[in-house]
């Protein structure tokens, strides 16, 4: 995958999660950590959304999960932004 098609394709998810997304679909799991560094923050949506386009492997696949549903997805992504969104204004919006 060259950058243009990768940047493409990460934008197609990116537009494919945030129009499917709603808050009712929003319960993640606070204890999961896609990259491994001990805190689940906008990082972690980042990684994911490198797996969803294709572009890294992870060592562990359940941790991608966050909202445990068995399936790793734009919505798990969507949810770590929502998290860290979340935890950044103090717990003032969702
Ligand atoms: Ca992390
Ligand atoms: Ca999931």
């Amino acid at each position: 995958m060259n950058k243009k098609n990768g940047l493409a394709t990460i934008m197609a998810i990116f537009l494919s999660a945030v129009s499917s997304f709603s808050m009712s679909t929003y319960a993640i799991d606070t204890t999961k950590d896609p990259n491994g560094d001990g805190v689940l923050n906008l990082n972690d949506a980042v990684y994911l959304l490198q797996y969803l386009a294709g572009v890294i492997e992870p060592t562990d696949y359940s941790e991608l999960d966050v909202n445990n549903n068995g399936i790793i997805s734009n919505v798990d992504y969507l949810e770590i932004l929502y998290y860290d969104a979340y935890n950044s204004t103090g717990g003032e919006v969702i």
